[in-house]
C-alpha cells in the first residue's frame, strides 16, 4: 500500500507546506544517496544501545540508503538502522588504527571471556565492506529553522524500519516535536532539529525507500489544539524524566482525551 502515497495530492488537500531542504541534516532531496553496501558485509559501528562502545556488525538488510545492522554475537532482537552516510559506521580496522579495542556488544550471547576468539573468527568469515562504501555525513544547518506546521518525513522510532508523513507540532530551542499524521500521539517524539531521523518531503521517493500512508485517526491533522496538546503532554513527560522543572501552565481542559476515532485506529 506504500507505493500509493502522493505528497503532491496530500499537500494540496491539506493546504500545508513542506519544510525546506535547508532545515535538515540530509543531503539533497534531488540526488539519491549512493548506497554501495551489500547484505552480509561487515563493518564497525557504535553500539546503538551503548554508544561509547565500538563493535563489529553485519548488514542484515538494506532499504534504499538505510542499512539494518546486527552486532556480531547478538541475536536478532536489537537490530538497528543506520544511513549509509552515517558518521557512526566505519570500515573494519578503523578502531584498531586509532588504538581502540572492539568491544563485546550488549547482549553478547556467549561467555564474554570467549570474545577475543569469537572476534577473530567472525572477522575471518564474511566479506568486509570496502572503505569506498562509506560516505561523508552531511554538515547540516547551524540552527533550527523548522516552524510549526511544516511537513516532513520521519522515522517512526517505535518501528524504525518505517518512514512516515509527519508534521512539526512544536518547536522549543533546538528541539522539534514530530507528530505523525493520522496517528494518535503514541508514536510522536521530540528530536533535535539536526536528527538523522528527519527527512525532507520527497526523500523516500528519490531514495527508493518505501513511505507509509498517513494513519486514519481524525482528518489529516491541521496544526492546532491536538498538536499543542500532544507536544505539551510529551514535554511534561520528558521533563519529569530528566528532572527539569515543569512549566506552571497545565490546565485541565488541555488534557481532555482526544476525540473518539471515526475509523478504527491501526494497530
Ligand atoms: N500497528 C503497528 C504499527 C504502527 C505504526 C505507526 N506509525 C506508522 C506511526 C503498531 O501499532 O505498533
Amino acid at each position: 500500500d506504500s507505493g500509493e502515497f502522493s505528497w503532491e495530492r496530500y499537500l494540496q488537500h491539506t493546504g500545508m507546506k513542506p519544510a525546506d531542504l535547508a532545515c535538515f541534516k540530509q543531503t539533497s532531496d534531488k540526488i539519491p544517496l549512493d548506497n554501495k553496501f551489500e547484505v552480509s558485509q561487515k563493518l564497525e559501528t557504535t553500539d546503538a544501545r551503548n554508544p561509547s562502545a565500538i563493535s563489529v556488525a553485519t548488514i542484515v538488510a538494506i532499504q534504499g540508503p538505510r542499512l539494518c545492522l546486527r552486532l556480531d554475537g547478538t541475536d536478532g532482537c536489537n537490530d538497528f538502522w543506520r544511513l549509509c552516510d552515517s558518521k557512526d559506521i566505519f570500515p573494519l580496522g578503523t578502531c584498531a588504527a586509532h588504538g581502540g579495542l572492539l568491544q563485546p556488544p550488549l547482549g553478547f550471547t556467549k561467555n564474554v571471556s570467549t570474545w577475543p576468539s569469537f572476534l577473530q573468527r567472525t572477522l575471518q568469515g564474511g566479506h568486509h565492506a570496502d572503505s569506498s562504501c562509506f560516505l561523508q555525513e552531511p554538515k547540516g544547518p547551524d540552527e533550527n529553522m523548522f516552524e510549526v506546521g511544516m511537513k516532513l518525513e520521519a522515522i517512526d522510532r517505535k518501528n524504525p524500519h518505517l518512514i512516515c508523513p509527519a508534521t512539526i507540532g512544536d518547536v522549543d530551542g533546538d528541539q522539534v516535536f514530530i507528530s505523525f499524521d493520522g496517528w494518535r500521539g503514541t508514536f510522536d517524539y521530540w528530536a533535535t532539529y539536526d536528527s538523522r531521523d528527519l527527512f525532507p518531503v520527497g526523500w523516500c521517493n528519490i531514495n527508493d525507500h518505501p513511505i507509509q500512508q498517513p494513519g486514519f485517526k481524525g482528518e489529516n491533522p491541521v496544526v492546532g489544539e491536538k498538536l499543542r496538546h500532544l507536544a505539551e503532554q510529551s514535554k511534561r513527560q520528558t521533563r519529569s524524566v530528566t528532572n527539569q522543572p515543569e512549566p506552571k501552565s497545565s490546565n485541565q481542559k488541555d488534557i481532555a482525551p482526544p476525540s473518539a476515532p471515526t475509523k478504527p485506529t491501526r494497530r
